[in-house]
């Protein structure tokens, strides 16, 4: 009977001690092995215009001082560079991919101004040097005669970190509160007049082709 209380105790003993020592390595293993990874799956938008099922997927992961993202994207407009980036709100609100609904003139088409009631504002471009947040450039990508392409970069995250915060204030990148958005359709696409862009841009540069919410996931 002693004998066996004995070893009760003793293994009590053994099980509290263990325990602290577990968890702390756990600790020191995450802290370590910090990724984390989003992703998007992008479905067409405006397909009336563009005649094509755009899709598509992007991931984002994010690993100690860098975030990889890649794009790879199926029938867009062929030829053609396509603008991307991630929109959304500066402050607590969480971006959702706009719909028909968002077509607040009715004709027909959801431009990128109309996006903006429920996918806020163009943040950060996924052009050569996305950390420069630098919109208007001709460094994105440009889709194969397939009206496929794959991006991929490596963005420094303290650049990126700062530029954003410069421009949106420092609520962090919080990309699962973010959508991104592909853009474009050839120059000469006829589209209504009152189809609207961003400042001098011409609206065929600008329009969105497809959109995916932006979630995290498990590795
Ligand atoms: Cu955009």
């Amino acid at each position: 009977m002693r004998s066996i209380y004995l070893l009760i105790v003793l293994s009590l003993f053994a099980f509290s001690c263990s325990n602290p020592n577990k968890s702390s390595n756990q600790e020191t293993e995450s802290q370590e092995n910090n990724i984390e990874i989003y992703e998007a799956q992008i479905q067409s938008l405006n397909s009336n215009v563009t005649n094509l099922q755009t899709s598509g997927k992007a991931r984002f992961v994010i690993d100690g001082d860098n975030m990889l993202v890649t794009i790879d994207i199926n029938n867009a407009p062929p030829g053609i560079e396509h603008w991307q980036h991630f929109h959304g709100f500066p402050n607590e609100g969480i971006a959702t991919c706009a719909t028909v609904a968002e077509d607040a003139n009715e004709d027909g088409v959801i431009d990128v101004v109309e996006t903006e009631t429920v996918s806020g504002t163009t943040m950060v471009p996924f052009n050569k040097f996305p950390a420069e947040m630098d919109i208007p450039t001709d460094t994105y990508p440009v889709a194969d005669d397939n009206g496929s392409y794959h991006y991929e970069v490596e963005i420094p995250l303290d650049a990126l970190e700062s530029a954003f915060a410069e421009a949106f204030g420092d609520s962090g990148l919080k990309l699962d509160s973010r959508v991104i958005y592909i853009h474009g359709v050839p120059s000469d696409t006829k589209l209504p007049k009152t189809v609207a862009s961003l400042g001098d841009i011409p609206a065929h540069v600008t329009l969105p082709i497809a959109c995916g919410k932006i979630e995290k996931v498990e590795e």
